[in-house]
């Protein structure tokens, strides 16, 4: 795999490299998984707290349910595989692209410039009646004003089931020009994330997964290592970059 994976000239913005990251990669800087036995999904009901009619139904419990996990990204910190993703980027510049379902800001705060977020960020907001996006305070509440259009219509900028997750079109397109997609720290039981390995790997490409656990898209990867990620993805990046190993991703 490793010999495979050295940059090879393409188009010039086409990667070669396509890695989608999940909640497992941000789990050692203490943000929680959804589905892991202590995981969000554990404590809250994500009809509630993830489905548009939930907001509807009660903005309040959802807004708390975001505030909290906003001030807990203020406070969490890159891990050494979010800064070993950075120090590959660094190397292969727009050759790699990262795809993250992660709603934190840990691989920008890594130095990760290429990331697309495809159910959205948590810094971020966005008003439901003229489309208008702001950064986030650290407190949304259902009262706040659009600072647009004044309409009390705000909710944070994430992607909840039944709604149409972003960049689609560019992840597709990257998917299916890549030669390499990799997994990190995704149970892969949300679509259409879930469905990206199978793409790639009929689009040619090889496929790794990078996870402490089996995941339900495990089947499909052509390679598959087990543990956690902050070992796990610097000891992969020093492989595919072919050189000693860096002592740079401690955080
Ligand atoms: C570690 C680790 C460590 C732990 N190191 N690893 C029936 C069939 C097929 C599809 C559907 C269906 N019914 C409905 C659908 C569609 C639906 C869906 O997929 N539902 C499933 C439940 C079946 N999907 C949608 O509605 C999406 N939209 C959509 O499909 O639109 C239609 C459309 C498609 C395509 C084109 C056009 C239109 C929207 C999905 C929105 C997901 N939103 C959430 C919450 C919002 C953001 C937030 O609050 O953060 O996004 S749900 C939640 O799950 C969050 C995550 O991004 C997402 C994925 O979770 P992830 O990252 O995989 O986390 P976990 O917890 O599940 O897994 C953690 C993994 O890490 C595990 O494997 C651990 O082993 C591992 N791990 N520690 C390494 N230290």
């Amino acid at each position: 795999m490793e010999a495979r994976l050295r940059p090879t000239t393409r188009g010039p913005a086409a990667p070669h490299t396509v890695i989608l990251t999940g909640a497992g990669l941000s789990a050692e800087s203490g943000l929680g998984t959804f589905r892991d036995a202590q995981g969000l999904w554990s404590r809250y009901n994500l009809d509630d707290v993830a489905t548009p009619e939930g907001f509807a139904r009660d903005p309040a419990l959802v807004h708390a349910f975001y505030n909290a996990r906003r001030a807990q990204c203020l406070t969490a910190q890159p891990n050494p595989a979010h800064l070993a993703l950075a120090r590959l980027e660094s190397a292969w510049g727009d050759r790699l692209l990262i795809v993250t379902q992660n709603v934190d800001d840990l691989h920008e705060r890594a130095g990760s410039l290429r990331v697309l977020h495809m159910h959205g960020r948590l810094n971020e907001a966005f008003c439901n009646q003229c489309g208008d996006h702001w950064p986030a305070p650290v407190e949304m509440a259902a009262s706040d004003r659009c600072p647009t259009c004044r309409a009390q219509a705000t909710r944070p900028a994430v992607v909840w089931f039944g709604e149409t997750p972003l960049h689609l079109d560019q992840i597709a397109s990257a998917i299916s020009g890549c030669q390499h997609f990799v997994a990190i720290g995704t149970s892969g039981q949300v679509y259409p994330a879930a469905a990206f390995v199978q793409e790639a790997a009929a689009a040619g490409a090889t496929t790794l997964e990078l996870n402490l656990d089996r995941s339900d898209i495990t089947p499909y990867f052509d390679d598959v290592r087990r543990g956690p990620a902050s070992t796990l993805v610097p000891s992969w990046v020093d492989e595919v970059l072919g050189g000693s190993p860096a002592h740079g991703d401690s955080p």
